[in-house]
């Protein structure tokens, strides 16, 4: 009877470690070959951060600051400033505050605005460099220029 026993432990215990090795053999074994499979897919996640080139637009948008915008402002039958200096590229914004209407003209009519009534707005940008002289076609005695340098 204790050799019967002392067999069934050992062969239980052979079928256990068996067991346990094939268990171990077996579970390692899929995982890698599902792992490889699963290669592909980061490979196509990679084609997500070629996308990553998006984050150059933040690079241009870091570049929007460079035009700017300028307001003039018409109130008292006068441009202010009077004399304004800005960079190439800059938009200038006129504005006439008055009740009276006027206009923003070009002295060599490279532009016009054209009847400004109360509030009423005019924007032009500036990408060249020289004095632009204006005035006022409704009341030709105001004046003023833009100097963009
Ligand atoms: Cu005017």
């Amino acid at each position: 009877m204790k050799i019967k026993y002392v067999s069934l432990l050992a062969l239980s215990l052979v079928v256990l470690l068996g067991a346990g090795c094939n268990r171990a053999a077996t579970i390692p074994a899929p995982a890698p070959a599902d792992q490889t499979p699963s290669t592909p897919p980061p490979a196509a996640q990679k084609a997500i951060p070629s996308a990553a080139p998006a984050a150059d637009l933040p690079t241009p948008a870091a570049n929007a600051p460079k035009p700017q915008t300028v307001s003039i402002e018409i109130s008292n039958f006068s441009f202010q400033p009077q004399i304004l200096t800005v960079a190439p590229g800059t938009t200038v914004v006129w504005t006439n505050r008055d009740g009276a209407p006027h206009t923003a003209t070009a002295q060599d009519r490279s532009f016009d605005s054209g009847t400004l009534n109360t509030n009423g707005t005019f924007s032009r940008t500036f990408t060249t460099a020289g004095t632009f002289s204006y005035f006022c076609s409704i009341h030709p005695s105001m004046q003023a220029k833009i100097v963009v340098q």
